[in-house]
C-alpha cells in the first residue's frame, strides 16, 4: 500500500534532487512492511550526514522498518546527532527543543485523538541519551507518571556525540572522552529500571546487532502505548568517533559486550500489558 503522505508541489518535479523524488515514489511504505523487507523501499535518504559506523544510522533504520503503521505515525525528534538525519525520513516528523520532546509528544498525542478521534495514531519520540536520561528526563519522566499513550525510544551512544564527546548520564563509569578528560565518576543511569518503576507498561532494552528483537520490541512498545500507557526502548549503539573505535567493528563490538553481559537485553512487562500482547501476538507477528 502507498500511503502517498508526500507529493512534490507541481512544476518542481524536474528540479528536486533525483534521491528525494525516489523518496516520495518508494516511501512511505505503508503497514505490513518489516525489518525482512528493508532494501524493498526507502525509509532514508542515503546522503544522511552521520559518521561512518554510525549504530544509530543502521538503528534508525530498524526502528523505520518497525513501526507497526508508519503512515500514521509522528515521530518527535530532539537536538543531537540522530537530529540530522530525521529530517530526511519519509515519515511525519517534528523536531523539538532539546530536552523538551516528552512535552510536545503529550500534547501532540492528545491533540491527534482529538482532530482523529477513529484513528489511530502513534506518536513516537526518539531522542539521544543526554536528550532522555539528562536534560529532558523531567519531562520524559512526567510523561510516564502521566500515563501519557506515547513511546520514547532512547538512541544511546553513551555520549553527547554532537556537541563533541562530553560524558552524559549513560557513559559507563570510568569512562574518558574528548571533553570528559578526567573520568566519569559515577555508574550508567539504569533508565530501564527507572522507566518501569516510573510507570511504563512497556520496556524493551535491545542493540542494532539484532535487527529482529529491536523489531519486536519497538512494535511491542507501540502497540502497548496504544492501549494501557506509555513505552520505553532502550538501543544501545556506543559512539565509534568517541569511544574511538573503528567504524567497521561496531556490529562485532556490540556482538561481543553482549555475549560478555556488559549489555544485557531487557523485557519488563505489565500483566496487563502481557495480556494485550497475548491476545495481539496470537503466537504470530506483532
Ligand atoms: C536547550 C539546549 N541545550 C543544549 C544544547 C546543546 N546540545 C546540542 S546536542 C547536545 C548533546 C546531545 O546528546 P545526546 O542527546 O546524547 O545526542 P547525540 O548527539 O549523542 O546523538 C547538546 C548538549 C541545545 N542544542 N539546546
Ligand atoms: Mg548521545
Amino acid at each position: 500500500m502507498k500511503p502517498g503522505l508526500f507529493k512534490i508541489s507541481p512544476g518542481f518535479e524536474e528540479v528536486m534532487p533525483a534521491e528525494y523524488r525516489e523518496l516520495v515514489e518508494h516511501g512511505p511504505y505503508g503497514a505490513g512492511m518489516g525489518v525482512a523487507d528493508l532494501g524493498a523501499f526507502k525509509e532514508l535518504l542515503e546522503e544522511h550526514p552521520l559518521c561512518a559506523g554510525c549504530g544509530l544510522a543502521l538503528s534508525l533504520r530498524l526502528f523505520l522498518a518497525s513501526l507497526p503503521a508508519p503512515q500514521d505515525t509522528v515521530i518527535v525528534g530532539s537536538t543531537g546527532c540522530s537530529s540530522l538525519a530525521f529530517p530526511q525520513v519519509a515519515l511525519q516528523n517534528i523536531h523539538s527543543l532539546f530536552g523538551n520532546q516528552n512535552a510536545l509528544a503529550s500534547g501532540l498525542k492528545r491533540a491527534l485523538s482529538l482532530r482523529f478521534p477513529d484513528k489511530v495514531k502513534d506518536v513516537v519520540v526518539i531522542a539521544g541519551d543526554g536528550a532522555t536520561a539528562d536534560i529532558g528526563l523531567d519531562m520524559v519522566m512526567h510523561s510516564w507518571f502521566r500515563q501519557e499513550n506515547i513511546t520514547t525510544v532512547m538512541l544511546d551512544n553513551e555520549a553527547y556525540a554532537n556537541t563533541g564527546g562530553q560524558e552524559s548520564g549513560m557513559s559507563p563509569q570510568g569512562t574518558v572522552l574528548y571533553m570528559a578528560p578526567k573520568g566519569k565518576k559515577f555508574p550508567k543511569i539504569p533508565l530501564p529500571e527507572i522507566a518501569r518503576e516510573a510507570g511504563c507498561a512497556y520496556v524493551g532494552a535491545c542493540s542494532p546487532a539484532q535487527g529482529k528483537r529491536l523489531e519486536r520490541m519497538l512494535r511491542r512498545a507501540i502497540l502497548v502505548a496504544r492501549e494501557i500507557g506509555p513505552t520505553y526502548v532502550q538501543i544501545f549503539a556506543p559512539c565509534p568517533t568517541n569511544y574511538k573505535f573503528k567504524p567497521n567493528e561496531t556490529l562485532t563490538r556490540l556482538k561481543l559486550l553482549e555475549k560478555e553481559g556488559v549489555f544485557q537485553p531487557k523485557e519488563y512487562i505489565t500483566r496487563e500489558a502481557q495480556d494485550l500482547l497475548n491476545k495481539l501476538e496470537g503466537g504470530g507477528k506483532p
